[in-house]
C-alpha cells in the first residue's frame, strides 16, 4: 500500500476553533514561556533556569546548572515553536527575541561541536559516560528540530549550523566503528530529528546516524547494560517489570511488539522508525510499526487519546488497563501519538491514522492547556476528585487545576510546538492526489489547486471546499470519513455524488476548474459511547461523544458526586452553541438520575437501592475542563 505522500508547501489556517487556540498562544502562550524560560514569573512558580544555563555554559554569567539534565530541551521546543508560529504570524519583534536566544545558544557550543549545558557546566570529562539517563541525544534531538524549523521558516543558519556542528561531534563520538560508542539515547528523538534534518541537507549521515540508533537499540550485548558496568551508573529500573523497557531498548524494535514502558520514549521512537522505514522502504521495519501502532491504538489508548496508563515510569502498563483517576497521559505522549500517526499516514494512505491524530489533537492534547494560554496539565485525568488529589499520594501526580509551570516542563512547549504546526497536519500530498485528513477551514494549496475550507467543525460536520485553479487540473481529492461519522452526502457543484470509502477516504476523481465546489456534510449527532467490555475500569460505564469530541461532566454544572449520576438517557437530549461558555462550545443537555445519599449513616446496609430521582445534566467538551475553579471532573458515569 503507498503513503498519502508529504504535507502540501502551502497550507494556511483560519479557523473559528482552532484560531483561539493559536491566537491565544502568540499573544499569550508563547510571551509567558519565554518568560519562564527566564525565570520572570512568580516567585511561587517552579524556576526554570533554561535560559540562564546557556548565558552560564557560555561564560557570560556565573553560577550552577540549574533544573534537570535535559533542561536545554525546553528552549529548543519553545524556539521550534515560535519558527512554526513566525510562519503564520509574522513578529518581528518575537523573531529578535529568538534570534538573541539563538545567539547565546551559540556562544555556549564548545570547539568541539559539543552542546549540552549540564555537563558544559558540571565537567565536560564526564560526557556521554550516561546515554541511558543524562539524555544529552535527547537536547541534541529537540535542537535539531529547532534549527530545522528555524531555518526552513526564517532562512537563518545560525541555530542550523549549530545543530550540524553537534551531529558531527556526536558522529564522531557514537557509532557501529571501533573506538566509538555503540549505543544510543536513552530517550528517543533524534531519531525523527536526525530524518528531519536529512530532509534538508540530503546529507547520508544524516540518515545512517538515525538507522543506526533504531537497529542498534535493544540488540545483544545491552549497550545500557556495558555502560553501567562501565561506569557504575545506576540502574534505577532494575527491579521493575519494565528493565530496559523502560528506555525502549528491552529488544530490537523488530521484536517488540507492544507499546511498553516509558510513553513519550515509545511514541518518539515509533515516530522516528516509521520515518526511517519510509525513507529505506525497510518492510520488516514497516511492520513493527504496524504491530506497535496496533498495540498503541486498539488496545492501550484511552477516548481522548491519553496514552500512559500509569505513573510509574510514566509508562503503559498492559493491554486494556484504563484507569480513569490515577492514568498518567501526559500531555506530550498525546502529541507523541499524533507525530506517530501522521508518519504512519506516511507510510499507508488509511483513515485510522488520521482517526487518532483527530482523537488526540481535539482531546487530550489540548486538555493540556488552560484556555488563556498560561496555565497546562502535565496530566490528563478522565477522573478528577480534588481531594483526592490532595490526599491520596498514588494520585499525586494527578492536578485539579492546570499549574503555571513545572520543574520538568516538557509538555508547555510541546503544546506551543503542536499547535503552532497545525498546518502540517491538515492535509497530504501525492503526484496524483490531495488527501483531506483534518477539517480545518483555511487554504490547502496542493497539485495546482488551491483548495478553500470553510467549517465550523467541530461544531458542525458541515465542510465546504471552494476550488481554485488557473487552469483544468485533473487531480483526485480524497477526504477522510472519521471513524466516528455514520451518515454523510457529498455534493460537487452542488450535484450529489455516490462514493463508497476506500479506506476511509472517499475518492473525488475529476478534472477541477476555477469555480467548482464541494460540499461533505457529515451528520453529527449525540453518540452514547461504551468501552471495549475488557476494560475492566469502564465496565458498564457510558460517556457521550459528538463528532470528534468527548464530553465529561463538571461539578461546575453538576454538583458534587458525580458517582451518584446514572441512568443516562439520549431522550430528549439537546445540542446548543454557548457562545459565552469556555470561549464558545456546544454543550449537551441529557436526562438522568442521581442517586440520593441522604439517610445512609452506615457505611454499608443491605437496605433496598437508593432513591434516584431525574435530573438534567450537562456537559462541556473534555478539552475545556478545569476553566472555571476547583470541583469534580467526570468522563464515564454509570448508564
Ligand atoms: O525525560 C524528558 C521528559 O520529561 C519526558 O519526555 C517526559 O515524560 C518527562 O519525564
Ligand atoms: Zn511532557
Amino acid at each position: 500500500m503507498h503513503g498519502c505522500g508529504k504535507t502540501p508547501n502551502n497550507v494556511t489556517i483560519d479557523d473559528a476553533f482552532w484560531n483561539s487556540f493559536r491566537e491565544t498562544l502568540v499573544r499569550e502562550g508563547i510571551p509567558y514561556q519565554w518568560d519562564a524560560l527566564n525565570d520572570r514569573l512568580p516567585a511561587d512558580t517552579e524556576p526554570s533556569y533554561c535560559m540562564r544555563n546557556f548565558r552560564i555554559a557560555a561564560g557570560r554569567e556565573t553560577g550552577k546548572h540549574g533544573g534537570y539534565v535535559f533542561q536545554d530541551s525546553d528552549v529548543y521546543k519553545w524556539l521550534e515553536g515560535v519558527a512554526y508560529s513566525l510562519r503564520w504570524h509574522p513578529d518581528p519583534a518575537l523573531e529578535t527575541v529568538a534570534d538573541e536566544a539563538i545567539a547565546d545558544i551559540a556562544a555556549a557550543q564548545q570547539p568541539d561541536g559539543y552542546l549540552d549545558t549540564y555537563y558544559i557546566i558540571n565537567g565536560l570529562e564526564r560526557r556521554w559516560t550516561n546515554l541511558k539517563d543524562h539524555h544529552e541525544l535527547y537536547v541534541a534531538g529537540h535542537m535539531i528540530e529547532a534549527a530545522v524549523a528555524y531555518y526552513t521558516v526564517t532562512g537563518k543558519r545560525q541555530l542550523l549550523d549549530v545543530a550540524l556542528r553537534f551531529v558531527d561531534h556526536i558522529d564522531s563520538v557514537i557509532g557501529p566503528e571501533e573506538g566509538k560508542l555503540h549505543g544510543y539515547p536513552g530517550h528517543p528523538v533524534i531519531e525523527m530529528a536526525l530524518m528531519r534534518l536529512y530532509e534538508i541537507t540530503g546529507d547520508p549521515k544524516h540518515l545512517r546516524l538515525a538507522e543506526y540508533f533504531v537497529n542498534e537499540r535493544g540488540q545483544a550485548p545491552l549497550f545500557f547494560e556495558e555502560e553501567d558496568r562501565r561506569t557504575g551508573n545506576a540502574f534505577h529500573w532494575k527491579d521493575s517489570p519494565f528493565r530496559y523497557q523502560y528506555y525502549q531498548a528491552g529488544k530490537p524494535i523488530r521484536e517488540q511488539k507492544d507499546a511498553e514502558g516509558h510513553a513519550v520514549r515509545a511514541m518518539y521512537l515509533f515516530s522516528g522508525v516509521a520515518d526511517v522505514a519510509r525513507e529505506t522502504g525497510d518492510e520488516s521495519l514497516k511492520q513493527a510499526c504496524r504491530d506497535l501502532w496496533k498495540s498503541t491504538t486498539k488496545r492501550r489508548m484511552y477516548i481522548t487519546g491519553a496514552v500512559g496508563s500509569t505513573e510509574y515510569g510514566e509508562a503503559f502498563s498492559f493491554d486494556y488497563d484504563m484507569p480513569n483517576d490515577t492514568v498518567y497521559g501526559e500531555t506530550c505522549a498525546s502529541i507523541g501519538l499524533v507525530f506517530f500517526a501522521r508518519r504512519m499516514l506516511m507510510l499507508e494512505a488509511k483513515s485510522e491514522y488520521a482517526d487518532v491524530m483527530e482523537r488526540a489533537l481535539y482531546n487530550g492534547i489540548i486538555s493540556g492547556m488552560q484556555l488563556n494560554g498560561r496555565k497546562f496539565f502535565y496530566v490528563n485525568p478522565l477522573e478528577v476528585v480534588p481531594e483526592a488529589c490532595r490526599m491520596d499520594p498514588h494520585k499525586q501526580h494527578v492536578k485539579a487545576e492546570r499549574q503555571k509551570w513545572f520543574g520538568c516542563a516538557c509538555c508547555p512547549p510541546n503544546l506551543i510546538r503542536m499547535l503552532t504546526s497545525l498546518e502540517d497536519y491538515i492535509a497530504t500530498e501525492t503526484e496524483n492526489t490531495t488527501y483531506v485528513h483534518l477539517f480545518v477551514g483555511g487554504r490547502i494549496v496542493s497539485g495546482g489547486l488551491s483548495l478553500d475550507v470553510t467549517t465550523r467543525y467541530p461544531w458542525d460536520g458541515n465542510i465546504h471546499f471552494d476550488v481554485h485553479a488557473d487552469r483544468p487540473v485533473s487531480r483526485t481529492i480524497a477526504i477522510r470519513v472519521p471513524n466516528w461519522c455514520h451518515a454523510f452526502t457529498v455534493r460537487v457543484n452542488d450535484t450529489l455524488v455516490s462514493e463508497t470509502p476506500r479506506d476511509g477516504y472517499i475518492h473525488l476523481v475529476r478534472i477541477w476548474g476555477d469555480g467548482d465546489s464541494i460540499d461533505f456534510e457529515m451528520e453529527m449527532p449525540i453518540r452514547l459511547m461504551r468501552a471495549n467490555p475488557r476494560i475492566r475500569k469502564d465496565a458498564g460505564l457510558v460517556t457521550l461523544c459528538r463528532g470528534p469530541l468527548v464530553y465529561c461532566l463538571e461539578e461546575a454544572d453538576n454538583g458534587s458526586d458525580l458517582h451518584l449520576l446514572r441512568s443516562l438517557s439520549l431522550a430528549n437530549a439537546r445540542i446548543q452553541w454557548e457562545p459565552q461558555t469556555l470561549g464558545g462550545v456546544v454543550t449537551l443537555t441529557t436526562e438522568a438520575r442521581r442517586e440520593s445519599k441522604s439517610g445512609w449513616d452506615e457505611l454499608y446496609d443491605d437496605r433496598p437501592e437508593p432513591a434516584a430521582t431525574p435530573v438534567e445534566l450537562r456537559w462541556i467538551p473534555y478539552y475545556a475542563w478545569a476553566n472555571r475553579g476547583l470541583g469534580e471532573m467526570r468522563v464515564w458515569i454509570r448508564k
